[in-house]
Parts: C-alpha cells; structure tokens; sequence
C-alpha cells in the first residue's frame, strides 16, 4: 500500500496558549505518548508531530490520518480540531486518558477512538485501516507488555523548544490503587502497572545525548527487581536523573541508595496530605503510618531535593489545611512544591463517589485542571479552597520562606542549591518567558544539570564533554 501522510497533534489547554501565562510549565517535556505510537508506522509514512504547547498548529493541511492525544483539561481544543477535520474529509483517530475515560462523549468527534494504552491496539488498526478496515473503537486488554516495542520516534521531536527534552518512561502504570487518580479507569480490563526489559530501557536512556533525564513514570520505584537493575545499569553512565517516587519506596532499604549512585538528584514525591483520615479515605494505603520526615531526611542526606505535592480539599481539610501545610514543608527544607485542588477526573472512584453523594458542581472539562473547585467540599467553600491554593503557592515561594528552607541544610552548598533551584523555578518568571519565546530554552539545560549536581560535586565534566554528547 502506499505511504499514509499523517499528521499527529497534542493539543494545548487555552491557558498554555495565553500571553499572559507563564508557558516553561508547558515547555518542559515532549509529546512521549504519541512519539511512542509514531514508532508503529512504516518508515515511508510521512509523518509530522505538532504540540500546540510549544508552537502555532498547522490545521490547513490535508493529510490521509489525523491522530489526536485528549487529555481532559485540552478535550475541547481537541474536539474543535478533530472537527475542523473531519468536515474537510480527513480520518482522524482519538486516543489518550479522557477518551478512555469518556468514550462516548470522544466517540462523536473521531472516526476511531482508542481506549488505554495504545501499543498494543494501534498496530492492529494501522493494519485495518491499510486494509481499508478500521474499526470505530480498539480497546486495549489483555497481553499488554512493553517488551520488544519499537523504539519512540524521538526524531519526529522538535527538542529545541523544550527544556527537558530527554524526558523517558520506562513502565506504565502503578502498583497502588488511589481512589483520585486517573490509573484505574486508563488501565481498565488488563495489568496496570508493567515495565520495559531492563536492557530495552538501558538502551533507550543510552540513545539520548547529553546528561539530563526526567523520568515520566508514575511510579519508577514500583517494581523493585526491575528498579534495581535499571538503576545497576545505569552506573557509569554518568547521568543527572530526577523521577516520583512514593514515600514508601524512599524508606525501603537499599533501593534509595542505588538510585543515587546512578545519578538520581530530585525526586517529586506524593505526600498529597498530612492527615491521616484523608489517606484512608482516598485509599493511599501505602503512605498511612509512614514517617514522612523520616522519609525527607533520608532523600536530603542523600544528596536528593525534593518536589512535594500536596492536594487540598479532601473530606478531612478544613480552612487551617493552607498554612499548616506550607509551615511544615518549609520547616523541613523541601526544595520545590506543587499544590493541587482535589479533581475528581471521570472514571476514578473519586468521581462515581462524589457523583452518588451529589456533590460534582461542574462539568466543564476545562476546568478540570486541578486549581478550580468543582466539587462540593465539606468543610471549605470552594472560594475558599480556591484562595487557600493560590496563597500556598504565594507563601511557599516567598523568598523569606525560600531562606528558611534552605537554612535547614546542612552546608553552605546544599543551602545554596536550594536557593538556585526553588527561587530560579519561581522567581524568574519573566526571564523564563523570554528565553522561551527566543526558542532558547535547551541552552538552559546545562545551568540545571549544574544546579541539581551541587555545588560541591566533582564528578560533573567539564562543559566542553557535556556539549560533545549534545
Ligand atoms: C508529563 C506530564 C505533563 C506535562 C506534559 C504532558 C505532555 N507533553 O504530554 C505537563 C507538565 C505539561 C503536564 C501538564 C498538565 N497535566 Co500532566 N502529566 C504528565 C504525566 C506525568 C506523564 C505523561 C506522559 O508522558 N506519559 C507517558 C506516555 C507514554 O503515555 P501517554 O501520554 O498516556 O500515552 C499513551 C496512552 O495514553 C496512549 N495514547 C495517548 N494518545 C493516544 C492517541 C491514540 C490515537 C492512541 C491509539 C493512543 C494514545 O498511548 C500512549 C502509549 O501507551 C502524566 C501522568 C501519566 N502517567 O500519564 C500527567 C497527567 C497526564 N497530567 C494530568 C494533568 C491533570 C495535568 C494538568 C492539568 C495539571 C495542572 N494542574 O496543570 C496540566 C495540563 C495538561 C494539558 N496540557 O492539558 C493528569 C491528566 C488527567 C486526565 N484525565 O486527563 C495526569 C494523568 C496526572 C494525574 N495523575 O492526574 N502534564
Ligand atoms: S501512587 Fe500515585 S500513580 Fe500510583 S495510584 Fe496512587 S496517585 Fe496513582
């Protein structure tokens, strides 16, 4: 058959698109879902990847095969672009986390949805839709693996224009079951949580040039034979890493220090909630009676800041949730924060509870992004929660709050890492705006590796190695 023209869009959420809105949240990492089912193709397919959150679409173009990832907060820009094509006669198939959530609410803008992950139903359809075949719905199941999947089409990625280019994913899904999160109904009807082959992924993180690697994956800590070898294997290649991982998987004995010694130097960390009623509540089992500050003092000595995340709006928070949450991260010397407003995504426990007990105020997608309320809270109003959010962020990121935190270190260098990191995360906004506007962004990359490295390590190359592996 002849070579299909393809053309492959992530599309953005109004708010990455504005002027007005710091943009290097939405310049961090590359589009890795749809790069990985690009791997699927023929090589004489033409295929062109565009991600709205970094550059103005194309839509005046008429390929053979539109494919579109949803994620919930961009469903409408998604569908809006799905039309426009469709009216013009273009096939266009819809996948990601809000189709498999909703399919019948993405099933009125697409010719064929796809639910869960896609390596394993995107093959198929590619072969139907040669044949002149395709299905309107492929459902991922049963045998889902990783081993043996091509290579993600890293070249179809415009990597100049994002700061963390060499973002990877090495396992899909989680072992845990939180009653928030977006896992249970993406990975409905087969495993949830299964990793690459060891050397599959050695291989992938050998492909990438220069030091820097972000680790996507929900949970990198969560299989821990297959952690532990990753993290063997990765000795000597003398990579600057950063990944989430669980309170849980922190304490765990011997798996934190291979980790490090693999290059592993922040660690976004899920601690959600300091109460424990919330914890039971939303079924994160694995972080009840775990002693946080223990867990925060083991990734500090070990040389590992921290990004915490919290979520606020749970059963058990009332108006004193804000303060008491920020006091006790700067008090412990946590690097960077994110805050969130409990979002309960369709498809989640969350959602059918919050849904039975009538209490989901709004169905506008769009909304859905973590810092509007749309959900009745039980002890907070939603404009409280709301200014609660915003003042958390206010508060933690106040240089006087930053100084306290890096006052916790130990020495002169790690207090002054911490000062890099979080005030340059959060302080120079506006330089950050215009480095990113300039399509500059990846010459920053070196500065980052220098500052999650430390001041005191000598194992950093000189520049002239890091820009030969460049
Ligand atoms: C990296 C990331 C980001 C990055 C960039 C995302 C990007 N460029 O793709 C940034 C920082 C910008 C970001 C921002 C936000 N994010 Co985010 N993010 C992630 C994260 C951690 C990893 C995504 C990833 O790369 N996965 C790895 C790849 C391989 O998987 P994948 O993208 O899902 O693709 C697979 C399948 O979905 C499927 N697939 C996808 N598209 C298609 C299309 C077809 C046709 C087919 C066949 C298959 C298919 O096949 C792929 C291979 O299996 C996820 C968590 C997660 N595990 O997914 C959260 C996640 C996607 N984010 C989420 C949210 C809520 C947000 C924000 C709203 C947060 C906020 N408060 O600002 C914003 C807005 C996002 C937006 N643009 O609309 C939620 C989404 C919930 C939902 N139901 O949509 C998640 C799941 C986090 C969570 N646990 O709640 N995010
Ligand atoms: S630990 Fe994190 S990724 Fe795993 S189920 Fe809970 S919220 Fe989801």
């Amino acid at each position: 058959m002849s070579p299909v023209k393809v053309k492959m869009i992530l599309p953005a959420l109004t708010e990455a698109i504005s002027p007005y809105w710091r943009p290097i949240k939405y310049s961090l990492f590359p589009p890795l879902g749809l790069a990985t089912i690009a791997s699927f193709f023929d090589h004489r397919d033409d295929i062109e990847l565009q991600d709205e959150h970094v550059e103005v679409l194309n839509l005046d173009d008429d390929p053979d095969l539109v494919v579109i990832q949803v994620y919930i907060t961009s469903a409408y820009r998604a569908y809006e672009i799905a039309d426009r094509y469709r009216k013009k006669g273009v096939y266009v198939a819809l996948g990601g986390l809000h189709v498999t959530a909703l399919p019948d609410e993405a099933s009125q803008h697409a010719d064929t949805i796809f639910l869960g992950p896609g390596e394993e139903t995107w093959p198929q359809f590619l072969a139907d839709f040669r044949n002149g075949t395709p299905g309107k719905m492929y459902q991922s199941q049963k045998g889902r693996s990783l081993v043996g999947v091509p290579p993600i089409r890293r070249d179809l990625i415009k990597r100049n224009l994002y700061l963390v280019p060499n973002s990877i994913v090495v396992s899909r899904g989680c072992p845990h079951h939180c009653d928030f999160c977006y896992k249970e109904a993406f990975f409905k009807g087969g495993k949830s949580f299964y990793t690459q082959a060891v050397d599959e992924a050695l291989a992938e993180i050998d492909r990438l040039p220069g030091r820097h690697l972000f680790f996507l994956d929900d949970h990198l800590f969560g299989n821990t034979k297959f952690a532990s070898a990753l993290f063997d294997g990765m000795l000597g290649m003398n990579r600057v890493w950063q990944a989430a991982g669980t309170v849980q998987s922190i304490l765990q004995p011997g798996l934190l220090e291979k980790a490090v010694a693999s290059g592993l130097k922040s660690l976004f960390v899920g601690f959600e909630t300091l109460n424990t009623e919330n914890l039971r509540q939303q079924h994160k089992y694995h972080n009840l009676n775990r002693d946080y500050t223990a867990a925060i003092d083991r990734l500090h000595d070990a040389g590992v800041m921290i990004n915490g995340s919290f979520v606020y709006g749970m059963d058990g928070d009332d108006e004193t949730v804000f303060d008491r949450t920020v006091e006790w991260a700067v008090d412990r010397g946590i690097e960077t924060a994110t805050f969130h407003i409990l979002t309960p995504y369709p498809g989640t426990a969350l959602y059918d509870r919050m849904m039975s007990e009538g209490r989901i105020i709004s169905n506008n997608w769009d909304l859905y992004d973590t810092r509007h309320v749309i959900y009745k809270p039980t002890q907070i109003s939603p404009d409280d929660l709301e200014a609660g959010y915003w003042r958390s962020y206010r508060e933690f990121y106040r240089w006087r709050n930053i100084f306290a935190g890096a006052l916790t270190k130990k020495t002169w260098d790690d207090r002054a890492r911490h000062l890099f990191y979080a005030g340059g995360w959060k302080k120079f906004e506006p330089v950050w705006d215009w480095i990113i506007r300039a399509e500059r962004v990846t010459k920053i990359l070196p500065m980052l590796e220098r500052i999650l490295e430390g001041f005191s390590d000598n194992s950093t190359p000189e520049a002239g190695e890091i820009s030969t592996r460049e």
